[in-house]
Parts: structure tokens; sequence; C-alpha cells
């Protein structure tokens, strides 16, 4: 958005709390954390010379080279003088009288035509309130506020609260680490192999040969990536031919292991097949039939994020490893000595909270914006996120949202969402400046009619029937709406028709 609004001609500066740029590649610093797009996709595109000159060396990028890579972006363009870190922003408030945004930070003011919330889908930690919390004598971490130095588990006894992606990504390695790990689980998740490995080289050439096109290819399919969508149902092949897709699928390793028939979200009895074939591995996997049991999870398969790992399930074959059903006993209580639940305490040196994110809306609530009349957008959005095309919200003239609810974000590869949504956000300035206008905001019928739509889509699948982050029931107390937009190709015509029509659905002044 920098580079960007620096190629309008326009003086721009950024805010960051954090004391480098990569935003959740800055922050989510946990031993294993790792991309689970393919590099060649979970990149910038914007500059052609920029992905030619790159080279990713593993399949899915690690933490680390994805931080590398960002801090190689901003010194390439030259941004970082007009980055401010260490700075967070406390609030946003627009002044009706200029129709400029005074921003608030912990190093002073700053006054601004137009501001875009790059505050990141993912960023907003949630740590739920376990009675006792302060009183633990040991370490407590959270995998999202890693410490940059890292933390010492050898020899220790290592509690892990939570099963999600950033918790199966760490848990294998933790397990290598400590003397004992003991994983509290509330919610068993699917998880298939990431299969990651170095980067072919031969095979980034490919690409590279026709990086464009590559692009173009990704950006037709549902989520923005090239999974290979399956074009044709789960019951239009024979249940053999069924299995060997799955099969190849599962040893190829990642997401698209979720896009095999074109209705695994669309069909239950579709996405049980899917599902049983990943419960047969994880009965092949581990070797105690009640802890197979307990990892087996019984939903529907990718209605929560599906996880990729590398050796999840065989660490719990390790005999340093145990697996603590907090569904059927829940926690209780955090005790300076540990962590007890319902039946049993646990005496823990280190306790990590791999708990998630309040998704999507705490970040934004977090800057808490306010716009016309004074109102807040956390007043605004209390029965759950408005948006229009998940851009901007009526109320809060000239505020933009990158990747905000209501848009495919966390559903598409977030990278070339980041990027069709910048790209958009830039137009529109350039066209309000080119027609003379200052300001630009949603109409409240438009909204209405978006999110009408946001939600007719995602519940003609089955993507909120379970009780998922994309639908804040992670948070208590948080309304449960179905947040992300589902259908990347749609989203970015629909964009685009409505810039052609002169931004419909928005006012213009
Ligand atoms: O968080 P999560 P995450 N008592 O919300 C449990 C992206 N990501 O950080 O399911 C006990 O998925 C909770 O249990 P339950 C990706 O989009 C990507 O792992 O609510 N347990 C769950 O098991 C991902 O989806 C990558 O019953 C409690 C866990 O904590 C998103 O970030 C890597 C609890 C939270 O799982 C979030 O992933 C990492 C409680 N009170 C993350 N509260 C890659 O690119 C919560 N839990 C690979």
């Amino acid at each position: 958005m920098l580079h960007r609004a620096r190629g309008l001609g326009l003086r721009a500066r950024a805010f960051e709390a954090g004391s480098g740029v990569g935003g959740t590649w800055f922050w989510n610093r946990y031993p294993g954390a790792r991309c689970d797009i393919e590099s060649l996709e979970y990149s910038y595109q914007f500059s052609e010379e920029l992905q030619q000159e790159w080279e990713w060396t593993e399949r899915f990028a690690s933490q680390r080279e994805i931080l590398r890579y960002l801090n190689h972006v901003v010194d390439r363009f030259d941004l970082r003088r007009d980055i401010q870190l260490e700075t967070r922003v406390l609030s946003a408030r627009l002044d009706e009288a200029s129709g400029r945004w005074d921003l608030e930070t912990e190093r002073g003011g700053v006054s601004a035509r137009f501001c875009v919330m790059a505050t990141g889908c993912l960023s907003s930690t949630n740590l739920p309130r376990f009675p006792g919390l302060e009183s633990f004598e040991g370490e407590t971490y959270h995998t999202a506020r890693w410490p940059e130095e890292g933390v010492d588990l050898r020899g220790k006894c290592v509690g892990v609260v939570g099963t999600g992606s950033s918790a199966i990504q760490s848990i294998p390695i933790f397990a290598e680490q400590a003397a004992r790990l003991t994983v509290f689980q509330r919610t068993p998740a699917y998880s298939v192999p990431a299969g990651n490995a170095p980067l072919d080289p031969e095979e980034q050439r490919r690409v590279k040969a026709r990086y464009a096109e590559f692009r173009h290819e990704a950006a037709q399919q549902p989520f923005g990536a090239a999974f290979g969508f399956g074009p044709i149902g789960a019951f239009e092949v024979t249940p053999e031919e069924r299995e060997r897709e799955y099969e190849e699928r599962w040893r190829r390793g990642g997401l698209p292991y979720m896009a095999a028939f074109r209705d695994l979200m669309l069909d239950a009895a579709a996405n049980e097949t899917a599902a049983e074939f990943v419960r047969a591995k994880i009965r092949a996997t581990v070797r105690d039939p009640a802890v197979a049991d307990a990892l087996t999870p019984r939903t529907l398969l990718g209605c929560k994020r599906l996880c990729a790992d590398s050796g999840y399930y065989e660490t719990f074959n390790r005999p340093n490893v145990s697996l603590v059903d907090v569904s059927a006993a829940p926690i209780e209580a955090i005790t300076p000595r540990g962590l007890r639940t319902r039946d049993a305490e646990y005496a823990l040196d280190v306790l990590v909270f791999a708990t998630g994110f309040d998704a999507m809306t705490g970040s934004l609530f977090a800057v808490d914006p306010r716009g016309r009349g004074g109102i807040s957008l956390r007043e605004k959005w209390a029965e759950g996120p408005r948006t229009y095309l998940g851009l901007a919200t009526a109320g809060f003239p000239n505020l933009f949202l990158v990747t905000g609810p209501g848009s495919p974000s966390v559903l598409a590869n977030m990278v070339p969402a980041i990027e069709q949504h910048v790209d958009w956000i830039a137009a529109c300035i350039e066209h309000l400046r080119e027609h003379g206008k200052s300001r630009v905001e949603p109409l409240p019928d438009a909204e209405a009619a978006w999110g009408d739509h946001v939600n007719a889509v995602a519940h003609a699948t089955l993507f909120p029937s379970c009780s998922s982050w994309y639908l804040g029931a992670n948070v208590p107390g948080k309304p449960r709406v179905f947040m992300p937009y589902i259908g990347f190709p749609t989203y970015v015509q629909k964009c685009a028709e409505v810039a052609a029509k002169g931004y419909e659905g928005f006012a213009l002044d």
C-alpha cells in the first residue's frame, strides 16, 4: 500500500507496533512456524523483477524465510523511511469538519485524508481467561508472541493448550526438546501432511518462465491458489477412484487435499468420504488406540481450517508425549505448579497457549476507529461486522480495510488477496482525485445487500456448520457471523465491476 500510495504521488506513512516489519510473520515465530501455501504463490506479484529475482528455498517457506523476504521487499522498494516501528496506533477518529482521520499513536498524533487499516486478520491474540493464570510460577507463552531469542525447553515439563494450526506445527518440535510434553486438546483438528521439501530448482524455473499465466490460473480457483480443484463430485467416481485421489493428494501434501472434489464443502456425505480417509490415517499412525481415538475428529473436514503438519500424529507415539482430552474434563484453573482439569492436576514448568486469535475484527477494534457522530466500529459491529466488499464500512468515510470481513481474506491465498485490495484502494483514491472528489463511503443499502450476499453464499456451503473462528465462535461473547466471503474469482470480478461503474454502491463527494 505504501508503494502504491507513493506511486500516486501521495505522502504516506505506515505505523507498526512491532520492532520490525512482517506482521503475522514477525510475531508468529514459534518453532515450526511455516506457511501452508506454496512459496511460489505466497509472494507478491506487483513487480515482475521482484518475483523473478527472489529464490525460494523450500516448497513451503518457513517463518524466517518469509520474514527475510518481506524485509527484502521493504529495502528493495525503499519503504523503510516511511515506516514508523514501535508505534502502536491507539485510536483513529474522524474529524467531521475537515473530513480527515486523526490518529493517536504512542508517539504522537497524525492527521490523514485516507486511513488504510492493514491490521491483519489473525493478529489480536486470544488468551482465554483461565482462573489462576497469574498465579503460575513457571513460564507462559502464546505462540503468536513467541520471544525472538527463543525458549529453552530442554529438561522441562511443557504443556500446550490448543490443537489448531499453530499447535500442530509446534508440537512435534516441542516434543523433541522437552523432557515431557502434555497436550491439552478440546477439539481434535484434521491435519494432512504438509509435504514440505526443498523447492525443486527446475520447478521454480518452470513457474518463473510463465509466472503471470501461473498467477492468473491460480486466481481463477475458488481459494485463489493453485489447489488443482477437482471439477467433479466425490460420488461421480467409484470408491476406489476416490481413495486413489485422496491417497495421491495425501502423498503430495498440503491444503489441496480439501480440493479433491468440487463438492467437499457443499455436501456432507461427500465431505464424510474425505474425513473418513483422514481418520483411517490417524488410526494407522497412532499406536495407542485410545490416543488415536481421542485425536480423531468427528466433525466435517475443513469447516474449521484444515491444518498441515510435519509429523504431528507420529509425535503421539513418543514416550514423552501425552494427550489430555479437556472436552470431557475441562480446564478448571491454572495453579502455581501447573494446570488443573476436572480430573487431575498436571505439573508444568512451561505453559504454551496455542489458543489462536480474535480473528478478523479484533485488530480493528484494538485501534477503536470512530466515524461519523463519534460512533465506534465496535458499536456499529456489535451484532457482527458490516462492510461493503470487506473494503469499507458506512459511517467511516475514507477508512479502508485491507482483507476486511466480507472479503475472501482468510479463505484465499492471503498475499494475492492483499494485493487485490491494495490495487483496488489505490485505484479508488486515484479516481477520486481525477474527479475532484475527496470522500468515499459505502451507501448503507449497498452494504446491507453485500452482507446478505456474503451470508447467503456462506450458508449454501458447509463452512458455517461448526464452531470455527471464521464465525467468531472461539471468542466468548463474540457474535456468530460467518466473516470471510467464499469465492475469490467471483469476488475479484465484483470489485472490478463496482470500480468500472464509477464505484457503484459508494457515495463520492
Ligand atoms: O488458532 P486456532 P491457531 N480451552 O484458533 C483451543 C492461521 N495459521 O493459532 O477448537 C481449551 O486454530 C482451540 O480449541 P477449540 C490459520 O488460518 C496458519 O492454531 O476451540 N482449548 C483450538 O484447538 C489458522 O486456522 C498457519 O475447541 C482452547 C486452539 O486453541 C489460524 O491461523 C499456522 C481454549 C486454537 O486454534 C489460527 O491458528 C498457524 C480453551 N479455553 C496459524 N480456547 C500456517 O500457515 C482455545 N482453545 C500453517
